[in-house]
């Protein structure tokens, strides 16, 4: 049975019946996660006009959450039970009872008209284990409060790992006590660029970091979500700022400017001293972030820099060292001895395989799935986050629609459609922790444009991250969007308008090219009239239309049903509408044209 809820439960059966949950009830938590978890149902509750009291006993309460230490419920997993004796919630951990309120959540009606729920058993666990998204706040810096509300979005999505890259050429984000100038200096660069064709650097300066209670903050916001966060510093590509900061971690040892610019970097210079000081720097992160993953980068690393540097090729001959890729495996390699001496995981991308690393790193597969694909057959864990459908920076829809981004396309279906362990031998599987969306920021520069490039197309993220790859059916899931909508816009989230779809009949029709991106289709008849279809997934849309090419506005025809369309041997028409919701935001346009034959 398919519920209408993202991402979906791995197993529904329908009870008969339904529960129609009081004003005013008790819930039951006793455990500290237990507690933690129902602070969060009284806070829902409440905005459905419901009261509700936490007491420690099951007896009498409406809802009710329990642990038990369930080898069957799965370390993340957790059953849900509504029916005449209330609403039960049981898991092995916090994490689960947390899911099982996500899914109890979306269970009522998103559009508040009720309080009553269909009677439902729900056994639920995630297909993957590390379910994540990654924020880049060096190229645009993103507040704390907008953190929060991100985490927020990802945590109600049952997604798990906040992947937050704090460094890069435009900005140091992270206050390091020890190197005050990674944020005193480096975290302000002299202009920012705005434009692509001519690139165009905007002046003044732009800045931004976070304190280091502000980190602890964030991480115990995330873990009363059950989210882990996992810090990155790049290097040692991608260190434009750090040098900037300390000319002594570069090869030239010269003062450069923080990046104002995207693309092109400084590395790290592999010395004894600059290795050091990034080991300062990581002890100093670990001890503000307690999760067991530590991100070191390692992608893009410029080796002109190093080929020109004395001290590289001295290091090469000492060390036997052949290639560039080597260098790069024995910086890697002693910060991977020094991170695991801490006890903790290096995660990097995949450029740090390329010249040998150990079996214990975690590998980030983002050049597509190869990276991801050696990994597993090596032995190393590996996450896939292939650029491409999983690149949130990547256009969604038609660019002539669309707001700047920096290239390609991910549509929504791209991305559900993307199969984690495609291409993964059976017995190599066990490696791929799971997927992750990177929202790389340099053509992001606020705080809603960012949500917009993450909605709706996170939601597919989440079902294929959570939803076992048998039960992915996009048909199902472009009709469980309809109430997604209706949260997102509850939740004041900005996301992008989905544009209407077009269903055309009428005589043999051929469809072609496809004009203007995503967004267009052209069709062929050899009958006199044709019926178009139009339809948007989003519940409370209006959708209008024109057709005489124009674009249409909140003033054009309405859509109340099928259009019937004449056409004279050689006549052309063409259809374009567009989504209008309440607040008057209108979706970008699909249109149709039709011809018929002479
Ligand atoms: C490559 S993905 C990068 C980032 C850019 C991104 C733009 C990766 C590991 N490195 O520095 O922001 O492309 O899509």
């Amino acid at each position: 049975m398919i519920l209408p809820i993202v991402p979906q439960p791995a197993h529904v059966s329908a009870l008969s019946g339904s529960y129609a949950v009081p004003k005013s009830i008790s819930i039951a938590a006793s455990t500290p996660d237990e507690r933690n978890v129902a602070d969060f149902a009284v806070a829902f509750l409440r905005e459905r006009g419901i009261s509700a009291v936490i007491v420690p006993n099951a007896n009498g309460a409406q809802l009710r959450f329990s642990t038990a230490n369930d080898a069957s419920l799965g370390a993340e997993g957790y059953s849900l039970r509504v029916d005449g004796s209330g609403i039960a919630i049981a898991a092995k951990t916090g994490a689960g009872l947390y899911y099982g309120l996500q899914t109890l959540e979306q269970l009522f009606a998103q559009d508040g008209s009720s309080n009553t729920i269909s009677d439902v058993q729900i056994q639920d666990a995630p297909a993957f284990k590390w379910r994540g998204i990654m924020l880049d706040v060096s190229r645009h810096f993103f507040d704390v409060p907008t953190v929060e509300r991100f985490l927020d979005l990802a945590s109600h999505y049952k997604l798990n790992i906040f992947h937050w890259h704090l460094s890069d050429d435009q900005g140091w984000r992270v206050e390091i006590k020890r190197y005050p100038r990674l944020t005193t200096f480096g975290s302000c660069r002299n202009g920012s660029e705005v434009g692509k064709n001519p690139r165009d650097v905007e002046g003044g300066p732009y800045c931004g970091h976070y304190t280091q209670d502000q980190i602890r903050e964030v991480v115990a916001y995330a873990a009363k979500r059950y989210v882990t966060i996992v810090p990155e510093i790049d290097m040692p590509g991608h260190s434009t700022a750090a040098i900037a900061s300390y000319p002594f971690l570069g090869c030239s040892g010269k003062q450069i400017p923080v990046s104002t610019t995207w693309g092109g970097s400084y590395p790290i210079c592999p010395t004894d001293r600059a290795i050091e000081f990034e080991e300062n720097v990581l002890d100093e992160l670990m001890q503000i972030f307690p999760g067991p993953y530590i991100h070191t980068g390692g992608d893009e690393v410029p080796f002109s820099q190093w080929k020109a540097s004395a001290f590289v090729t001295d290091l090469m001959k000492r060390e036997h060292l052949t290639t560039y890729p080597q260098v790069q495996s024995y910086f890697e390699n002693r910060i991977e001895k020094f991170v695991e001496s801490k006890g903790r995981r290096m995660v990097g991308w995949d450029e740090i395989l390329t010249g040998g690393i150990s079996r214990s790193a975690v590998i980030m597969s983002w050049r597509g799935t190869e990276g991801g694909i050696k990994a597993a057959s090596l032995g190393n864990d590996a996450v896939m986050t292939p650029d491409g459908p999983l690149y949130f920076d990547a256009y969604q829809g038609d660019p002539e629609q669309e707001p700047l981004a920096i290239g390609g396309l991910s549509t929504m279906q791209m991305v559900y459609n993307y199969d984690p362990l495609a291409k993964i031998p059976a017995d190599q599987q066990s490696h791929i922790l799971g997927v992750q969306a990177n929202i790389w920021a340099e053509w992001i520069p606020t705080a809603e444009h960012m949500f917009y490039m993450a909605l709706p197309r996170e939601l597919a993220l989440s079902e294929i991250a959570w939803t076992p790859q048998n039960a992915k059916d996009w048909t199902s899931f472009e009709a469980r969007m309809g109430p997604q909508y209706l949260w997102l816009q509850q939740q004041r989230y900005n996301f992008r308008l989905p544009n209407p779809a077009f269903a055309v009949t009428g005589g043999t029709l051929r469809f072609d090219n496809v004009v203007r991106g995503v967004q267009a289709i052209s069709a062929h008849t050899d009958a006199s009239s044709v019926t178009v279809a139009i339809s948007d997934p989003m519940p409370n849309a209006a959708l209008v239309y024109t057709t005489d090419g124009t674009d249409p506005t909140g003033g054009s025809t309405h859509y109340a049903h099928p259009l019937q369309l004449a056409l004279a041997p050689g006549q052309r028409v063409e259809v374009t509408a567009a989504a209008v919701l309440p607040d008057g935001r209108t979706s970008s346009t699909t249109k149709v044209i039709i011809e018929r034959s002479r």
